[in-house]
Parts: structure tokens; C-alpha cells; sequence
């Protein structure tokens, strides 16, 4: 830091230096992220609550009262109006918060959760974190979770099964019901990482796709995570962690002296409620309406988008379930169809199993881009 400062016209033109190199979503032009551009709404929310500290809650009782609607609103969302969260940063700190209440509930020694292999690395974080053995079931032939697998690994140990509503790489929804039933017989903890799909699915099904059940609605299920600034179109950082019962806070629950609250859940400390508002924001201004156009929209995009995949003679892994779209080449490895792409200005991204290019068609994308892309797409074929 220099000793003396310099004009407010000279900072904002260094920042502009900075910005010129990053990539916009607005542009179209980023296909491989699952965020997007944040809703006008939600960024003028979340400015208004940008001195909000939802680390303490006495300060900012407003805050507090909205976060608690808005965790009432996502968990009426997801098939339980009575249910007990907290907005956070995003997904990974949803997912370490349910494997620490998951951990915590049983307290036994060598802990051991199980993971579809197609799960989030946020999980891979969790177990290092909490001192938990990772342990990883099978795939079946449509990507998802095997629940043989995860029958074979179940053991007296088991603190934890995780199920993926929207997987990270294809977007791919487990059969969670038949997971909810093995845990609910067990009494195992089962947490549901819907952080991609859980502001989709369930408005997909109100405009007559047929998703299968992965929430609350089901017994066995003890925790969703669920992202606002993925399908929520929140800025970032928005994440959400739902719970059944409110006994998964307290058994991870901190004193907190000096505080207005007594007792803290989250992992974050200070923690803006900006985000809390912009999520309360955007339920309340798009409405059920307002998020089934956005998620319909964008299946329809991914429809549009393999039927020219195929057209212009690449394979599809699968059929897409959720709005992300894998594809492949018999000739061509899949660093060359990134490298040609980044080369036309695309940025895409390379999933890891099974090895494809991966498009995730988030709101940002518009038909044109689509087509824009595809023509791109079709130039790499001789
Ligand atoms: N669970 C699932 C199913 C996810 O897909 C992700 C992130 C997480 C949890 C973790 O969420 P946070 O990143 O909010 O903590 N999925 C994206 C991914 O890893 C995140 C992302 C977003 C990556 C934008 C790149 C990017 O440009 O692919």
C-alpha cells in the first residue's frame, strides 16, 4: 500500500483495467459455469443490505426475520413449510454444514459417510474437514447413484448417505426416493445436494416434466442444500442449507458469548445479509411464475442444443435430464474440441466421468448463442 492515496477517478479507472480481462456471463460466451447473471432484483437487494451481518442477529432483526421467511419459502419450495436453515455462502458450505450435523447426531467413532461418485468435491472437503472416511458407490448405466452399490458400503459406521438432485458434471437426478427408503429403514442421516437442481426440478414439474421426488416430501430425507446463486439467479455468494428437524443445528451448534444470539450453526461467522435478501427478493418478485419460465426456458435451450450436437455428427454421453448438455468425438479428444472452441471465444468445460465436453445452459444463454455456438461447433468436422 502506497503511503498516500489517489483520486476516486484514477481507482475506478484501475479497477476497469482489471475487469476488461475477465469473461462476462452476459456475453453468451461462458458455457461451462453454473452461475449466471445475477436478477436486477437481486443485486438491488442484496445492496441494500450490504452493512447487514446476519452473524449478529440482534443487530439486524430485520435481516433475521427475513431470512427466516425466506428459508420458510425455499422449504415450502422443496415439500416442507416447517423446516430449519440458514442462507450461506454456497454449496460446499451446505454440504460440510449437513455432514457435520450428520456426524455430529451420532457422535461414533471412525465415522464414515457414502457419496454417489459422481458427487461435488465439496464432499471431498467435508471428509477432510470433519475427520469422516469418504466412501464412494458406483454409477449405474445412466450416471446415477447404483443402489446396490450404496448397499455394499453401507456399514454400522455409516453416518451419512448423500444423494445428487442435478449432479454437477451431467446433471443427472439419483433415485433418491429408494435412497430415502434404505436410510428412513436404517435410520441413516441422508442429505440431498440439490444445489444445482433444486430451483428447477420443481418447477419443471409444474410445467409436465416427469423428475423424480427428491425432497422433503420423502421421510428418510434429512437435509437439502440448495443454491440461490446457481438456478436462483442471486449473486454470489447465495447458498442455502435446509434441515427437518431443528435439532441438526443444535448438535452443531456453538456458544457464541458477546453476541445477541447464544448459539451459532453456521460455519461463517460474519455473514452478509445481503444474500438473504436478494433471495427473499427474487422469490417474492418472480414467484413460481417467474422461476418456471426461467427453468423451462432453459430446458428448452438444452433441447435445441443436443439436437444439434447430434446433427453436426458429435455424440451425446446421455440424455440430458436437467439443463447440462455432454458430448464427445470418436476422432477428436475432448482437449482438442475445448482448445478449437476457446480458440472461436468459447469457454466450456471438460467433465471428468465420463470424459466430455460440458455445456451447462444457464439463463445468461439466449437462442442465438446457441445457434452461434453450434455453427462454431459445426466448423470443427471436416
Ligand atoms: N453441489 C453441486 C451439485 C454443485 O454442482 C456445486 C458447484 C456445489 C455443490 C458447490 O457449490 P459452490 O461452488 O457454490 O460452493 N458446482 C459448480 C462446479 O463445481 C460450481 C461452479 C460454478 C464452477 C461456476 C465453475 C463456475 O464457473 O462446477
Amino acid at each position: 500500500m502506497d503511503e498516500q492515496g489517489i483520486s476516486k477517478a484514477e481507482v475506478l479507472e484501475l479497477l476497469k483495467n482489471f475487469k476488461k480481462r475477465d469473461m462476462t456471463h452476459r456475453s453468451g460466451r461462458i458455457l461451462g459455469s453454473m452461475c449466471t447473471c445475477p436478477h436486477e432484483i437481486g443485486v438491488e437487494a442484496y445492496r441494500m443490505f450490504l452493512e447487514s451481518n446476519l452473524g449478529d442477529p440482534g443487530l439486524f432483526q430485520g435481516t433475521k426475520a427475513m431470512e427466516d421467511e425466506a428459508i420458510a419459502m425455499l422449504g415450502d419450495l422443496l415439500g416442507k413449510k416447517d423446516v430449519y436453515g440458514h442462507i450461506i455462502t454456497g454449496g460446499t458450505e451446505a454440504n460440510i454444514m449437513a455432514m457435520r450435523a450428520a456426524r455430529n447426531t451420532r457422535r461414533i467413532k471412525n465415522p464414515e459417510i457414502i457419496v454417489p461418485k459422481s458427487a461435488h468435491f465439496s464432499f471431498k472437503k467435508a471428509a477432510d474437514m470433519l475427520c469422516l472416511k469418504l466412501r464412494e458407490a458406483e454409477l449405474d448405466k445412466d450416471y446415477k447413484v447404483d443402489i446396490n452399490s450404496v448397499h455394499r458400503l453401507i456399514s454400522d459406521k455409516t453416518v451419512a448417505i448423500v444423494g445428487v438432485a442435478g449432479t454437477t458434471e451431467l446433471g443427472k437426478v439419483d433415485p433418491i426416493e429408494e435412497l430415502s427408503e434404505t436410510c428412513a429403514d436404517r435410520n441413516i442421516f441422508l442429505h440431498v445436494d440439490a444445489a444445482f437442481g433444486g430451483y428447477s426440478i420443481p418447477f419443471l414439474n409444474e410445467t409436465g416434466y416427469d423428475l423424480p421426488k427428491f425432497d422433503f416430501s420423502l421421510p428418510g430425507v434429512c437435509s437439502i442444500t440448495i443454491d440461490p446463486h446457481k438456478m436462483g439467479l442471486a449473486p454470489i455468494p447465495t447458498g442455502g442449507i435446509l434441515f427437518r428437524d431443528r435439532r441438526y443445528l443444535e448438535v452443531m451448534s456453538i456458544e457464541t458469548p458477546y453476541l445477541t444470539e447464544d448459539r451459532q450453526s453456521t460455519i461463517v461467522g460474519t455473514r452478509t445479509g445481503a444474500s438473504t435478501a436478494a433471495t427473499w427478493a427474487l422469490m417474492k418478485y418472480l414467484g413460481r411464475e417467474g422461476y418456471r419460465e426461467v427453468a423451462g426456458r432453459c430446458m428448452e435451450l438444452t433441447e435445441l442444443l443436443a439436437r444439434g450436437i447430434k446433427t453436426t455428427g458429435f455424440k451425446l454421453v446421455t440424455k440430458p435430464q436437467l439443463n447440462i448438455v455432454a458430448f464427445y468425438d470418436d476422432e477428436l479428444s475432448v482437449w482438442e474440441i475445448s482448445d478449437r472452441l476457446e480458440e472461436k471465444g468459447w469457454a466450456v468445460s471438460i467433465s471428468s466421468y465420463p470424459q466430455a465436453i460440458r455445456i451447462i445452459v444457464m439463463p445468461h444463454l439466449k437462442k442465438e448463442h446457441i445457434e452461434m455456438f453450434l455453427h462454431d461447433l459445426g466448423d470443427l468436422k471436416p
